[in-house]
């Protein structure tokens, strides 16, 4: 039986001894990666993970049957689902059936594409054993069935976070993030947006931002710009406008001290806190500036700079390591840059899976 395996350790001869004891010398290397992730989740001191394939020397070790049919795919998705939150998940193994070389050929295929997109290689194999377990012959060797299958996963997966996404800013949101992360063109980008819809948008920042914000912003009709000094007052021009515009807050950018950023937060558990975070970031970056806002407290993800990567898989990753729904996808340097609400759809989109 040909399975693909994850090998974790410190240094690559060492765990390439491990894979050639238990898959001989046929063993397929399929990916290596480096881990250097700071994230508390990530407790591991192994620093090498390498990804083959191959057929296990002692197979009689290995479950002979596949799990039983009857588990419908939403079943199985649910308890898998589940399983997800737990991100040191220990199911590293993944069986494929013997003597289906084309599955082999397909699963391989679309699991290298998905591993390019920088996808976490534990949710791609979970996603991977499904099909596998829920496809018959027949479907696992049609590409466009095995596609349409994958892309089914994807979005029931992803459905998790629906429902909590806001598309038309109702409530008032301020944009936390390290300096640079694009709060501001993310801002000046909604404002157009709604001021474009004949809506009436009030933008409240920090004393001494006006000049750029105001240069941010193509459209001004209908646009209230206020400087606040501290999150009272931000509480007290939010209570006013609340009701009749669409309110965006801006926050102090800085890069260490959160103190001056927990100043100008209103406590008013209404306004929403959206951490703003660039698509083109290293990861570990991203799970560092995850770690540094978690005692500011934020419900969703910005993502900014779509236009610097071709890689998405790190949104995928980041909202799971999050557990938190992104908001919005942003691209484009101006407020002429392109502003879209986050869509489970538009997400599986960027992901290319076909
Ligand atoms: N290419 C690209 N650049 C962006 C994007 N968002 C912001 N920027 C640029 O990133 C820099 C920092 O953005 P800014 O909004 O001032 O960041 P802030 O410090 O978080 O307010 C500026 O030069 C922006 O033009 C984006 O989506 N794509
Ligand atoms: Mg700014």
């Amino acid at each position: 039986m040909m399975s693909v395996k994850k090998f974790k350790g410190t240094s690559l001869p060492e765990i390439l001894t491990r894979i050639r004891s238990e898959f001989g010398d046929n063993a397929v290397i399929l990916k290596t990666e480096e881990i250097n992730r700071k994230h508390p989740r990530f407790v591991s001191s192994n620093r090498v993970v390498v990804t083959a394939a191959g057929e296990p020397v002692k197979s009689a070790q290995l479950p002979s049957t596949l799990p039983s049919s009857k588990t419908t795919v939403e079943e199985f998705l649910a308890s898998n689902l589940e399983r997800s939150n737990d991100q040191v998940s220990n199911k590293a193994t993944l069986s494929i059936r013997p003597s289906e070389t084309i599955v082999t050929n397909i699963a391989e295929e679309l699991c290298t594409r998905l591993l390019q997109q920088g996808i976490d290689g534990k949710i791609l194999e979970r996603m991977l054993e499904i099909c596998l377990r829920h496809l018959d012959a027949g479907a696992l060797q049609n590409r466009i069935v095995f596609v349409k299958f994958l892309t089914y996963l994807f979005l029931r997966t992803l459905t998790r976070y629906d429902g909590s996404a806001p598309t038309d800013c109702s409530q008032p949101i301020c944009f936390l993030g390290r300096s640079g992360a694009g709060k501001s063109t993310t801002i000046a980008k909604l404002a157009v947006t709604f001021l474009r819809q004949g809506r009436d948008v009030v933008v409240i920042a920090p004393r001494g931002g006006r000049k750029q914000l105001l240069d941010l912003l193509s459209e001004r009709r209908g646009l209230t710009y206020l400087e606040a000094y501290d999150g009272t007052e931000v509480g007290r021009f939010v209570d006013f406008y609340r009701d009749t515009h669409v309110v965006l807050i801006d926050t102090p950018s800085i890069t260490t001290e959160l103190a001056l950023v927990q100043r100008f937060l209103p406590s008013d558990p209404s306004i929403e806190r959206h951490l703003v975070l660039k698509a083109d970031a290293q990861e570990h970056n991203l799970y560092a500036t995850l770690e540094a806002f978690e005692q500011l407290g934020f419900s969703k993800l910005v993502f900014t700079n779509l236009d610097q990567t071709g890689q998405f898989g790190t949104l995928l990753n980041t909202m799971y390591i999050a557990d938190r729904p992104i908001s919005f996808l942003s691209e484009g340097t101006s407020s002429h840059g392109t502003i879209h609400p986050y869509s489970k759809e538009k997400l599986v989109a960027l992901l290319r899976i076909e």
